[in-house]
């Protein structure tokens, strides 16, 4: 009988795994840039963007790991190099491909899904009807991220409970009402993750990590599609790579609002377990404003 011949190692190539990856140091001012137009495909990030965090689990997800090469700036020391011959704006995430720079994160989702491949973000013609609520609710994300940024500043403010549930609870309902659209699986728009889900969690998780931290308030009782969504998404390698060490993205959009005392405590929390994970609080520590 014949057999097949063994796979030649050079035709079949496992993609990295996106938890086995090795993520590039934060470059900043003093770096040398990468070889800019050289015809890879660089996906500059930082490691604690919400917007980056989008589009950078859009690209594991397609599983575009060996195809995009990631490339880490220091939002607070930015490059020259990345100002004067990526992208004067200065913001991330921002993609280089074809010796062409595309920016803002909702683009960045569409291009990725357009001119790359791998598992479709957005169901587009498959399916329209699951494609006109992606299109809803990325329409409506604006306003619910709004809503957590309002609610966190009402906490720093030292607003009231009331005062911040009236701001957070129809956001939080919203998405939870979302959830329950399509009966075929935890995600926004059913069964597997999509763009939606990309576009709303990074948000979602943060804020959840934030008010559980601040006001010991848990965002996903009495909303149990929530709850189930994040736990699903975490079993997802794409997606839970992204978020490194929580600590320090809750560290981060902390520093925001201004919240030095438990600021004080996840400092003293990772000097006791990780020196590395110490020296990147010290950097996050100097940000002024980590999130836009
Ligand atoms: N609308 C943009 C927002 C991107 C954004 O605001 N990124 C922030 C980091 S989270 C940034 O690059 N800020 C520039 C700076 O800090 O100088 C998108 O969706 O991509």
């Amino acid at each position: 009988m014949a057999t097949a011949a063994a796979p030649d190692d050079s035709t079949v190539r496992e993609t990295t795994k996106a938890s086995e990856e090795v993520l590039p140091p934060t470059l900043g001012s003093g770096s040398q840039p990468p070889n800019l137009f050289d015809g890879t495909t660089r996906l500059y990030i930082s490691y604690i963007c919400p917007y980056v965090q989008r589009v950078w689990i859009a690209r594991n997800f397609k599983g575009l790991q060996d195809k995009i090469q990631l490339v880490a700036i220091d939002l607070q020391d930015k490059p020259a190099w990345f100002l004067e011959k990526v992208y004067p704006p200065g913001k991330i995430p921002v993609l280089e491909h074809n010796g062409n720079i595309i920016a803002e994160s909702l683009d960045l989702l569409s291009y990725l899904d357009a001119n790359f491949e791998g598992p479709k973000l957005f169901p587009g013609d498959q399916d329209p009807a699951k494609q006109a609520f992606a299109d809803e609710l990325i329409a409506n994300s604006d306003s619910v991220i709004t809503a957590f940024f309002k609610a966190g500043r009402a906490y720093a403010q030292g607003q009231g409970d009331d005062d911040i549930s009236k701001i957070l609870a129809p956001a939080l309902d919203k998405v939870e009402e979302s959830l329950g659209r399509f009966s075929d699986g935890p995600f926004l728009l059913g069964q597997s993750m999509s763009a939606v889900d990309m576009v709303y969690a990074p948000f979602v998780e943060r804020f959840k990590d934030f008010f559980a931290a601040v006001k010991h308030y848990d965002i996903t009782q009495a909303r149990p599609k929530l709850k189930e969504w994040i736990e699903e998404l975490n079993k997802i390698d794409a997606y839970a790579v992204t978020w490194g060490d929580r600590r320090l993205q809750l560290a981060a959009l902390m520093n925001k609002f201004g919240v030095i005392l438990v600021l004080f405590y996840l400092y003293s929390t990772v000097l006791s377990s990780n020196r590395s994970g110490l020296t990147h609080l010290n950097l996050y520590l100097q940000i002024q404003s980590p999130v836009a």
